[in-house]
């Protein structure tokens, strides 16, 4: 197949691009490199060091004899995509593209009109390349499970059937999201479901959980293809900052009363979820959704699963409850359907303590390189 990876020099990016690489499929990378950027802006950098796209690139047809195109570009810039689509002609654009920090968009006015626009023109732009080059081409794009909210009823995966006044029809499901961010998300769905309505265009929409980890079968086999692993209060996640913080004495920041449920899975299924997007494509006019994660946790147990083995390993690991930054509800019902990849194949990979043991080796290899002046939230949402 022919697959492109926008983002592909990105936490999710990389280890997808050498994923379909490695399994012999013909693989480009669209990035501006601009998440290398936001870290300078922040003060901050990955835990493990990471190597220059171009090194990365290098060192991969140096291991595994296999090329990675590399279109060096920002994807606002509509002239720049048009030519990827018309030079590279793929069969399936996988976009992880966009600025992905709740807590970066709602720094100030100025981030979170950077984020919606970044986010939604980008969109756009592949869209219209898409119908204007490619049209058969497969659009699988990387959505959130946090456009859905925290809503008092089940989650659906993309659509609900509903009763009203005696009628009834499927429409998509109700939309609650956290953040700019998460709302950039929210449009970039209403766009996409308009354009394979309008213009016949195949997509599938993923609503991905919070990923953990970083390990992968390609990144592990040399350091120049190490992956990223945000810890600060903007980038970082839940458990590899949880995981980080055990690792470097400090205590665990659990936001508020921590009963904050989400949907999480490994980055090994997030490879995992996109080649079966990739190799059962949505028909033409079709806008798929599937929910992307394996399990749900409360920020509380996350934060007592890491303690529990950061203790068996002699570290302290205490948790704290610090005033939430965010507007969230902290206690509430959660439940997501995510049934569809399973029913493709998916074979899960679950939260284990082996993984929590790995994640907090690696921080200890990599302690020095830990700032504790970026871990605390500094962002409030207020
Ligand atoms: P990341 O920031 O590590 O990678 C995103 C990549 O996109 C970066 O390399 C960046 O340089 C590039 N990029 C951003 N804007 C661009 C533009 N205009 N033109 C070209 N390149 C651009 O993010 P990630 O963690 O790998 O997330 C990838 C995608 O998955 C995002 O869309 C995110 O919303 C989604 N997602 C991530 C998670 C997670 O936990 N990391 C969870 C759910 C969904
Ligand atoms: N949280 C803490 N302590 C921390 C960090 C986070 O309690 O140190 C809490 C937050 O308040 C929130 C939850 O953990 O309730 C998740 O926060 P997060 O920073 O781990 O993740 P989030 O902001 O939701 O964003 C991440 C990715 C984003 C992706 C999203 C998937 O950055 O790109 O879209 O996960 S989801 O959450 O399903 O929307």
């Amino acid at each position: 197949m022919k697959i492109i990876i926008a983002g592909g020099d990105g936490f999710c990016g990389w280890p997808t691009a050498l994923h379909f690489s490695e399994r012999g499929h013909e693989v480009a990378i669209v990035d501006n490199c601009i998440r290398r950027e936001w870290d300078k802006e922040l003060g901050t950098r990955s835990l493990t060091p990471i190597a220059t796209i171009q090194e990365r690139l290098a060192a991969w047809k140096e291991i595994s004899e296999k090329d990675i195109k590399l279109y060096y570009g920002d994807l606002q810039d509509y002239e720049f995509v048009r030519h990827v689509f018309e030079d590279f002609e793929p069969e399936a654009f996988v976009h992880f593209a966009e600025q992905r920090s709740a807590p970066y968009s709602m720094i100030d006015r100025d981030h979170a009109v950077f984020t919606q626009v970044n986010n939604v023109v980008g969109t756009l732009n592949v869209l219209f390349a898409i119908k204007e080059t490619v049209p058969d081409c497969h659009l699988i794009k990387l959505g959130t499970m946090g456009e859905y909210g925290t809503p008092n009823i089940d989650i659906e995966e993309g659509y609900i059937r509903i009763q009203h006044k005696g009628r009834e029809d499927v429409l998509p499901y109700p939309k609650q999201p956290f953040s700019f961010y998460h709302l950039s998300k929210v449009h970039d769905s209403h766009n996409i479901m308009f354009t394979c309505k309008a213009w016949g265009i195949r997509a599938t929409d993923l609503n991905q959980g919070v990923v953990y980890g970083l390990w992968t079968d390609e990144t592990r086999r040399d350091e120049r293809l190490y992956n990223r692993v945000d810890y600060d209060g903007v980038f970082g996640t839940a458990l590899n900052r949880f995981c980080v913080q055990a690792a470097v004495g400090h205590p665990l920041t659990v936001y508020g009363k921590g009963g904050q449920t989400r949907a999480f899975l490994d980055i090994r299924d997030t490879l995992q979820c996109i080649e079966l997007a990739a190799l059962h494509p949505a028909d033409r006019g079709e806008f798929r959704v599937f929910n992307q994660f394996t399990e749900q946790f409360s920020v509380l147990q996350l934060a007592e699963r890491v303690q529990k083995v950061a203790r068996e390993m002699g570290l302290d690991a205490n948790i704290e409850h610090l005033p939430n930054p965010r507007v969230e509800k902290e206690e509430h019902y959660y439940n997501a359907v995510h049934t569809k990849l399973l029913d493709l194949g998916l074979k899960p990979h679950y939260l284990s303590d082996e993984l929590i043991r790995e994640l907090i080796q690696t921080a200890e290899r990599y302690r020095d390189r830990v700032d504790f002046d970026v871990i605390r939230p500094k962002v409030t949402w207020r």
